[in-house]
C-alpha cells in the first residue's frame, strides 16, 4: 500500500523517535536535509500535508509552492512563526499542539521563578566551584517565594496552570489579559505597568508574534522594579530585551528567569555574567511525557486529515 507523502520542514528532533514515527506512516519529504531547497518543494508539488515545529515556522515561500497544500501540523503550541496571512490566502488549515504541554510549561516557569528568587544556579555554580568548602561566600540572601504577588501576562491555558501553582504557594494573584476573563476569582489588572508596580514576581505567558512584540517595555519593567523578578516561557519577543538587559545591570530589575529569547539560540553576553539570571535554552515543554503528547497529537491530527475526519485541534485563522 502506498504511503500518504508529506512535507516535513524541520526535524521533531525534541522528540526521540519522533521522526521514525512520522516514516512509518508517511513517505516523508524531509526539507530540513534537502540540498536544493527548491528542487525539493519542487518535487512536493502533489504534497497535501506539512508537519512542521514551533521552531522551525512555515514560510509563505513554503506555502505558495505547494498548489495542492491543505493542512499545516505543526508540533509546538505557539504559531508566531508560521505565516498566518499565506495560509489564509490559499485556505490552508493549521493544528497546534495545544493543553498537552500545560503542565509542562508552568511547572517550568515555577523552577526558574524559585531558581531566580532564591539563587538555586548561583548556589549550585558556588558549590561546584568548591567556594563552599573554601569558605568563600556567603551567598546573597534569597527572596521568599510563598505568600507574595504574582502578576501573570496572559491568562490563557498556560497562564490558567500557572495560576493555578501560585494558589499553592499562598500567592495573591492578578492577571492582566487582553480581555479579562469571567470564570476567574483572580483580579484583572487594567494595564501592565499597574500589574508590574503591585507584583513581587511577573510570569509572561502570552502568545508570540507581532501583536505582543515588545509588549513588556521599559516602563513595564521599571514598575516591576529593583526587588522584582521577571520569568518568561512565552517568546523572546515579548520582552524589550535590550531595556531588560540594561535594567539587570542596573539594579533597576531584580532578577529574570528566562526560557525564551529575542534571536534564539543567541543569548546576551551581558546576561551570561549575571547571577541574579536564570537562563534555559527553550525547553519548556521539554519533558519526555509532554513531548510523546505532542507528537501523538500532531499524528492524530495529520491522521484525521488522511482519514476525513474532522481535525483534532485546529487553530482558529479567520
Ligand atoms: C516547542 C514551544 O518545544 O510549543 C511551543 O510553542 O515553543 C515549545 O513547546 C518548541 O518551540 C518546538 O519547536
Amino acid at each position: 500500500m502506498t504511503r500518504p507523502r508529506i512535507l516535513q520542514i524541520g526535524s521533531l528532533a525534541g522528540s526521540p523517535g519522533a521522526d521514525t514515527r512520522m516514516r512509518e506512516q508517511y513517505e516523508v519529504i524531509e526539507l530540513w536535509k534537502a540540498g536544493d531547497r527548491q528542487a525539493c518543494l519542487q518535487s512536493a508539488a502533489d504534497v497535501e500535508v506539512i508537519v512542521t515545529t514551533a521552531g522551525h515556522g512555515c514560510k509563505r515561500e513554503v506555502i505558495e509552492s505547494l498548489p495542492n497544500l491543505k493542512v499545516i501540523c505543526s508540533w509546538g503550541v505557539g504559531y508566531d512563526s508560521i505565516d498566518l496571512e499565506a495560509a489564509r490566502e490559499k485556505g490552508v488549515l493549521l493544528t497546534n499542539t495545544p493543553d498537552v504541554l500545560n503542565d509542562c510549561v508552568a511547572d517550568e516557569a515555577w523552577g526558574l521563578l524559585i531558581a531566580c528568587a532564591r539563587g538555586i544556579a548561583h548556589a549550585d555554580r558556588h558549590v561546584r566551584a568548591n567556594n563552599w568548602e573554601g569558605k568563600r561566600g556567603p551567598l546573597p540572601l534569597g527572596t521568599r517565594v510563598s505568600g507574595k504577588k504574582l502578576g501573570i501576562v496572559g491568562l490563557g491555558r498556560i497562564g490558567l496552570a500557572i495560576a493555578k501553582r501560585g494558589t499553592g504557594f499562598d500567592m495573591n494573584i492578578r492577571y492582566h489579559n487582553r480581555t479579562p476573563r469571567n470564570d476567574v476569582t483572580y483580579q484583572y489588572m487594567n494595564s501592565l505597568e499597574e500589574l508590574a508596580s503591585w507584583s513581587d514576581f511577573l510570569i509572561i505567558a502570552t502568545v508570540g508574534g507581532s501583536g505582543t512584540q515588545a509588549l513588556i517595555d521599559r516602563s513595564v519593567l521599571k514598575a516591576l522594579g529593583p526587588n522584582g523578578i521577571v520569568v518568561n516561557i512565552a517568546r523572546g519577543s515579548v520582552i524589550d530585551e535590550t531595556a531588560m538587559v540594561e535594567l539587570l545591570a542596573s539594579g533597576e530589575l531584580g532578577g529574570a528567569g528566562l526560557d525564551v529569547f529575542d534571536k534564539e539560540p543567541r543569548v546576551p553576553d551581558e546576561l551570561k555574567k549575571m547571577d541574579q539570571v536564570v537562563l534555559m535554552p527553550h525547553v519548556a515543554s521539554a519533558t519526555t511525557e509532554t513531548r510523546k503528547a505532542m507528537t501523538d497529537l500532531v499524528l492524530a491530527n495529520v491522521e484525521a486529515y488522511f482519514s476525513g475526519k474532522p481535525l483534532l485541534t485546529p487553530v482558529s485563522n479567520s
